[in-house]
């Protein structure tokens, strides 16, 4: 039911917000920005900016406001909300009967890049920013999975060589930028990279010192001297925000939201302390600084990432919607716990401070969470950057040590079924993906050869007797037997 009298999100409606709703008490007007991040997506909007409001709320902290930065076609939404709503959206936390809304404060401004790109580079040039914040998702860093290095051959890089006042890709906005800062004088700046890749960081500056070497090699002392990249772990389960969640908002709080996010209680950040230019004092707000992450990252990247991976194909042709259905799906349970016991786990180092067992009890907790309705497409989404990063390491992994790589393989097999882009009743399968037109082509064909060549995806694991015949097994069985079916099979082997 459409509640007509909400009351639209801005600044004004912030001295009386509805009883059941917090907000900034701080002083929004002093708040002055110190981060610019490029990806304000529904990720985003629930963690780092949370993390920094509650420093702006509960410690006075007001130097470290965010500007921003939206780069892609489809970022016109968000604007078009951001604007409207003074930057100001709520967040909606959701486990069981229980959900608490808030008001988010720490953006100040909004750059829609993709409309006037002149205005970011200048941004990235003001000494003011002293650190740049990226999610740019995992295909955004446009590497070759065979060689790790930088893809020249990606379209959005070559647009952003030969057309750098109109960037595509976050290589062409931060060398653009960082040019006019070095020209300026404008002073040292840390890139944070957010997305979940092992060694972000590093990624991060392996990227771009390779992207400016052909574009501008002046500019790759600069960078060396003058910006740091610290690794990072992010968490946050966030789903994608639809209607519903726009309805809950109208419905349960009385606003009006172009925008909303709604994500799980859990969050957490852990961060290498390396900032070249001052930080917020962010271990305020239970943000875990460290000199070494690897091991944090790795631990959610192959448990988390790896296992939302396995439920989102799987339970996608089995019929599943949303994670919390897989999750709780009594054929899936074993399964999940198996690929994590079994396959991972071996291969996760200690982490200070971590019980694992525990850890793997709170995802399945996490990912049973029904309240946030967490889309199975969503993380079906861009596959051929997740699984490299999520997956397929594990299985190198373990066929190095002749382990066991079953259930990771049928996540593979499930991928590639799944990229068929029909399912077993014959339906289409919206595939979004940005190698969607390769993959689903050959996908098509049933070439699994032709598939594995792809080496800038697959690296060298077609290479591999052992992958190749297990996959050509796990696939034949979703072929001919279906997910149901094959999923039985693998769970009851030992
Ligand atoms: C998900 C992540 O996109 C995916 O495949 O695994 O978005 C996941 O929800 C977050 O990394 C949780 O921190």
């Amino acid at each position: 039911m459409t509640n007509t009298t909400a009351t639209p999100v801005s600044s004004a409606i912030l001295k009386d917000l509805p009883k059941n709703v917090q907000g900034p008490t701080y002083d929004r007007a002093a708040i002055k920005e110190g981060i610019l991040h490029i990806g304000v997506g529904g990720f985003h909007r629930s963690h780092q900016a949370l993390y920094l409001d509650d420093l702006f709320q509960s410690h006075g902290e007001l130097d470290w406001a965010i500007c921003g930065v939206g780069i892609m076609p489809q970022d016109a939404a968000m604007n078009k909300a951001l604007q409207a709503q003074d930057c100001l959206y709520t967040l909606v936390e959701r486990i069981g009967n229980k959900s608490t809304a808030r008001i988010i404060g720490s953006l100040k401004t909004y750059l829609f890049g993709f409309e006037n790109a002149e205005l970011v580079f200048q941004r990235i040039a003001d000494p003011a920013i002293k650190i740049i914040t990226l999610t740019a998702t995992e295909g955004g860093y446009c590497f070759h999975q065979g060689s790790g290095e930088l893809d020249l051959d990606n379209k959005g890089i070559q647009n952003d060589l030969k057309n750098p006042k109109n960037p595509q890709t976050i290589f062409g906005y931060l060398a653009e930028g960082l040019e006019l800062r070095r020209k300026a004088n404008a002073g040292k700046v840390t890139i944070l990279s957010c997305d979940n890749l092992q060694g972000n960081g590093h990624v991060a500056e392996r990227t771009l010192l390779a992207f400016c070497q052909v574009k501008n090699p002046d500019l790759v002392g600069w960078i060396k001297e003058n910006v740091s990249f610290p690794n990072c772990m992010v968490d946050r389960i966030t789903p994608a925000t639809t209607d519903a969640e726009r309805e809950f908002v109208r419905s349960n709080y009385n606003l009006e939201d172009a925008f909303p996010v709604v994500a799980e209680p859990f969050k957490q950040w852990v961060v290498e302390d390396s900032f070249i230019n001052g930080r917020p004092a962010l271990e305020k707000v239970g943000v875990q600084f460290t000199k070494d992450v690897a091991p944090y990252e790795k631990m959610k990247i192959r448990l988390l990432n790896a296992t939302h991976s396995a439920m989102g194909y799987l339970g996608y042709l089995c019929g599943y919607r949303y994670i919390y259905e897989i999750a709780q799906a009594p054929e899936f349970i074993p399964y999940l716990k198996a690929l994590m016991d079994n396959e991972v786990t071996p291969l996760i180092d200690n982490v200070p401070g971590v019980n694992l067992a525990e850890y793997k009890q709170s995802l399945m907790e996490r990912f049973a969470n029904e309240s946030i309705k967490d889309q199975a497409l969503r993380i079906c989404m861009d596959g051929s950057a997740k699984l490299p990063k999520f997956i397929f390491p594990s299985i190198v992994e373990q066929l190095e040590r002749k382990g066991p790589i079953r259930k990771l393989t049928l996540c593979v097999a499930s991928w590639i079924r799944f990229l068929e882009a029909k399912d077993e009743q014959g339906n289409e399968i919206p595939i979004q993906d940005p190698m969607a037109d390769r993959l689903v082509a050959v996908a098509k064909t049933r070439d699994l050869k032709a598939l594995l060549a792809m080496t800038d995806i697959f690296g060298d694991l077609g290479q591999n007797e052992r992958f190749v015949k297990e996959l050509t097994e796990l696939l034949a069985s979703l072929h001919e037997k279906g997910a149901r079916a094959t999923l039985d099979a693998v769970r009851a082997e030992a």
